[in-house]
């Protein structure tokens, strides 16, 4: 993928940002032809198709290559590979819940689609745009390579020279590798199954010779503690390609009967102006605005709520007041049918499971989710927390490393940085303390926020259990740079029981919002015994009891919870044959979506913090 960064600092309190030369955002605005569907693949573990007898990548024309024709010339051709629709794959989604055979699968999987196409304007560009492909991504059109995509779960585009695409047959290849690897992101280790496949949409998007790449239409940050103005400020940036410096640039909200016209400034122009009166996004209030941005003859439509989020002093105030964050934490995944999570139908599901439990909060775990995701929560008003999987052992001293990071955390950010649902980018989970780590983190801090200062950075910690007698002290060398303290804890389950909530409380040195990213215990839904047995659900809702009674002790700067993890769900770490079988059980539903005891204890005290918070 290219590698050009433009890095713009904007002035005054406002977004200081480094867009990303190619990505598309509001992709979903786009004249597109979707070529989701069946694609027929070939499964090569050994990597045939791409390297030959010496382990030498193939020449592009190679005909030996799985990204050039399987078709024989004539009868005296050999061709050791074919695509054929006995071997097929839906796309969107992922392999391994498809085929039987495919259930373990980790290497290379070839998929192939064949498609017409008839330019409607000799004119325009094109882009082939990959929602997400786990891990590794080597996409090829017509015999040609577009490029090269590294990072499971977030969107990429590849130029497509018009001159490329035929009226009919055109040969698309996606060589998709989800081996694991050392120096990836994630790494070797993780607690989730690592779906392969090409797990979101795919399309190939049509649009002017100048357009509308990417944009931020944001509130502008409030003065320190303070709720933002009748009439708010915005701030942002348009970043038009092709742009000329005058070209006319036009920002309207029809609902508000406002209409903004500017000249570009080149290819990035600065956003400042003021708004009329509106109604602020809340969880309350999820109101969306549309919003149409028109620039040097392009025009795209998107719906916006407004908002401002800050941490401040002890407090996360949202539009300025404070807010108490009733979360979970979600895994993208559909556990009943064993699968990655796509699409719209698949977040609403996930995000009524949430708000069922009296969520107004969730932690998307722990990776960036399918847009769609996001976009459901920015109209059902719950308030998220988006990760990059920067997750236990990275290798945090490989520069290599670092910029697989970087990359993921600028795509996720660049897809929803006008996401007002999104008040939190995370930058990993549980790294252990060493000076290269905290480096590596503060590194990936520094750049979230300037790639976008109107939001919340922060990292799921872990704790210095008994630092102090009976006081438990989150104090992560990390926790100088995150804007929310964030730290996992499982007293109870990882050792001891949960009785230790008792005499246990929590502490942090810095003067700074106090949030449990995580808490969780395993529970078989339907294995019933006495609250004293592992895995039973009666040990589960013990523990949620003692958690939650626990919380009425936190200090003054607890500012929210998001249990560990609102389904089962799959992970190959998990192996006792007989509650756990491939599941991680610390759902609060079980893996056919019923609720288990601990469900009912967290849901009465989302009640009791909804009423004492009154939002
Ligand atoms: C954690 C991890 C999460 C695991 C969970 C567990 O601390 O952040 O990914 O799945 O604990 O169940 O152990």
């Amino acid at each position: 993928m290219k590698k050009l960064f433009l890095l713009i600092t904007l002035l005054a309190g406002a977004v200081c940002v480094q867009a990303q030369d190619s990505l598309i955002s509001n992709i979903g605005a786009r004249k597109a032809l979707s070529l989701n569907g069946k694609w027929q693949y070939i499964v090569d573990p050994y990597e045939t198709g791409f390297y030959d007898y010496r382990y030498k990548e193939l020449a592009e024309n190679n005909g030996d290559a799985y990204w050039n024709t399987d078709i024989p010339r004539n009868k005296t051709e050999k061709k050791e590979h074919g695509y054929n629709d006995k071997y097929s794959l839906q796309v969107p989604g992922d392999w391994n819940h498809q085929k039987p055979e495919f259930l373990y699968y980790e290497g290379t999987v070839w998929y192939k689609k064949s498609f017409d196409f008839h330019a409607a304007d000799t004119k325009s560009r094109y882009y082939l745009y990959f929602g997400a492909v786990n891990y590794r991504a080597d996409v090829y059109l017509n015999g040609k390579k577009l490029g090269m995509h590294i990072g499971g779960f977030t969107p990429f585009n590849f130029s497509v020279p018009a001159s490329l695409l035929k009226e009919k047959g055109n040969f698309l290849v996606v060589k998709v590798d989800n081996k694991r690897g050392a120096d990836e992101v994630p790494t070797l280790n993780t607690d989730w199954w690592n779906y392969g496949g090409i797990t979101r949409d795919v399309k190939l998007v049509e649009v002017p010779q100048s357009f509308i790449q990417d944009y931020v239409i944001q509130l502008k940050r409030a003065e320190p503690g303070k709720a933002p103005l009748a009439t708010p400020d915005v701030s942002g940036w348009i970043k038009v390609r092709n742009a000329k410096t005058g070209d006319p640039i036009s920002i309207s909200i029809p609902e508000l009967n406002f209409k903004k016209q500017l000249t570009a400034t080149g290819e990035l122009t600065e956003l400042n102006f003021k708004l009329p009166k509106l109604q602020l996004w809340s969880p309350q209030t999820p109101k969306l605005y549309k919003v149409m941005v028109s620039a040097a003859g392009d025009e795209v439509s998107d719906k916006i709520g407004f908002r401002t989020i800050e941490a401040f002093g002890k407090q996360v105030l949202l539009n300025g007041k404070p807010i108490f964050m009733r979360g979970i934490c979600i895994h993208g995944e559909i556990p009943q049918e064993v699968r990655r999570a796509v699409g719209q139908k698949d977040a609403l599901q996930l995000l009524n499971q949430a708000k069922e439990l009296g969520c107004n909060m969730v932690r998307l775990a722990h990776y960036p989710h399918d847009e769609a995701m996001t976009r459901a929560a920015d109209s059902l008003g719950i308030l998220v927390w988006s990760e990059i999987p920067v997750y236990w052992t990275i290798n945090f001293g490989n520069p290599a490393v670092l910029a697989k990071a970087k990359a993921q955390l600028q795509e996720m950010i660049t897809r929803d940085h006008n996401r007002a649902s999104i008040i939190i980018w995370s930058v990993g989970n549980e790294t252990p303390i060493s000076q290269t780590r905290t480096d590596f983190m503060h590194s990936l801090i520094t750049r979230a926020k300037e790639f976008d200062g109107t939001r919340m950075v922060s990292a799921a910690l872990e704790v210095n259990y008994g630092a102090l007698k009976n006081v438990n002290v989150v104090d992560d060398p990390l926790g100088e740079f995150v804007d929310l303290v964030a730290f996992n804890e499982y007293l109870g389950w990882y050792g001891g029981l949960p009785d230790q909530c008792r005499t246990t409380n929590w502490s942090t040195p810095y003067n700074k919002p106090l949030f449990i990213s995580e808490t969780g215990a395993e529970g078989k839904s339907g294995f019933h015994a006495d609250s004293l047995t592992r895995f039973d659900e009666e040990f589960q809702e013990w523990y949620f009891k003692e958690q939650t009674d626990m919380l009425k002790r936190m200090p003054d700067n607890y500012v929210g919870i998001a249990p560990w993890v609102l389904n089962d769900f799959r992970s190959p770490k998990r192996n006792n044959p007989l509650y756990q079988e491939g599941w991680n059980r610390k759902g609060m539903y079980d893996d056919k979506g019923n609720k288990k005891k601990a469900f009912y204890i967290m849901q009465a005290y989302y009640k009791e913090m909804k009423q004492k918070y009154d939002h």
